[in-house]
């Protein structure tokens, strides 16, 4: 479905500061803007940014977390997440992999594939974004104000899609938060309700790997649908969240794959959903492992979806509680 990344670390992976201002956001928080660069074996050094906001009032090193952005470095979410504690780093995804079917290899991809056909499992450019914010995390273990045991991906819609994929990758992010991720996502496919997988691969055929269109007007015949990917983060937390009026992302086929994924969870021997009655419009679900919302309102990432995923992460990712390797021994 996403197709193979190249594994590991890239050589000579070096992170820059390029500008720091102490007096962000009227005070309120430290930014850095850091160049995260690298050799390729076909494009020589390639490079991205990520910009971190670290709240001024942190005591020591914060929870951090990792927004996949459509485009540039900031976000207007940026003051309330500091004002609850966390840090906010910033991947602007468009130098690793445009969204653009006619240009999307002219990042990251080309420089580490070459110019020759894609293999039909290779990466594609949520393969891209997701191994970009792998690089990004690697910076984050560097950086002494981040607490790089709780550092959460999060993204909306396309890039919830990513974070789900860059959490089922990389076990370092110690949390996922998909906001409205929809198909391809967190809802599943063999639900046939809103958009479908013909919709996503003919609509971005530059999103996914090749293979996965052979299932376009096939969502039956998939040999597993997304509450696998869901289930590929256990027995990290996980949040989904849903809008009534976001039926393309088809909210019921989001919870009902965070039902399907909780048996992993409970084999993990942690409790998942905890839950099979989707929940009442702005009531979260969030008592285990998993959380669910499904709040009023458009395809959007509002503050109250920012406040609820604050609210579960401060939960399960609070010093105090035991880290889910623990609890697996
Ligand atoms: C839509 C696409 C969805 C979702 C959305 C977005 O056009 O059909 O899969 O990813 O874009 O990213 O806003």
């Amino acid at each position: 479905m996403f197709g193979h990344a190249p594994v590991g670390r890239p050589e000579n992976l070096a992170f820059r500061v390029l500008e720091e201002d102490a007096k962000a956001l009227d005070g309120k928080a430290t930014r850095r803007l850091v160049e995260i660069s690298f050799d390729t074996p076909h494009a020589g050094k390639f490079n991205f940014p990520v910009q971190l906001y670290v709240p001024n009032a942190a005591k020591g090193p914060v929870p951090t977390l990792v927004l996949l952005q459509f485009e540039g470095l900031t976000d207007p979410a940026t003051p309330q997440i500091i004002d609850r504690g966390w840090a906010l780093a910033i991947l602007d995804r468009t130098k690793l992999a445009a969204d653009d079917a006619a240009t999307f290899r002219s990042g990251v991809i080309n420089a580490f594939s070459g110019q020759r056909e894609l293999a039909p499992d290779a990466w594609q450019a949520f393969g891209a974004w997701a191994w970009g914010s792998s690089r990004a995390l690697d910076y984050l273990e560097t950086e002494p104000a981040v607490d790089a045991g709780r550092v959460a991906v999060v993204g909306f819609s396309r890039m919830g899609k990513t974070a789900l994929w860059a959490g089922a990758n990389d076990e370092r992010f110690a949390a996922v938060i998909s906001n409205e991720s929809g198909a391809g996502g967190a809802a599943l496919s063999s639900r046939l309700y809103g958009e479908t997988i013909e919709d996503l691969n003919v609509r971005f055929p530059h999103w996914f790997c090749k293979n996965y269109r052979k299932y376009n007007g096939r969502e039956r015949d998939l040999p597993f649908d997304d509450h696998l990917l869901l289930a590929l983060v256990a027995p990290r937390p996980l949040y989904v969240g849903s809008a009534d009026e976001d039926l393309w992302s088809d909210p019921r086929g989001e919870f009902l794959a965070c039902v399907a994924a909780s048996p992993v969870y409970e084999l993990l021997g942690v409790p998942g959903l905890g839950t099979d009655q989707m929940p009442p419009l702005d009531e979260p679900v969030a008592s285990g492992r998993i959380g669910y919302h499904i709040r009023r309102g458009r395809h959007a990432f509002t503050d109250y979806d920012w406040q609820r995923y604050i609210d579960f992460l401060d939960r399960q990712l609070s010093a105090t509680a035991p880290a889910p390797a623990e609890k697996l021994q």
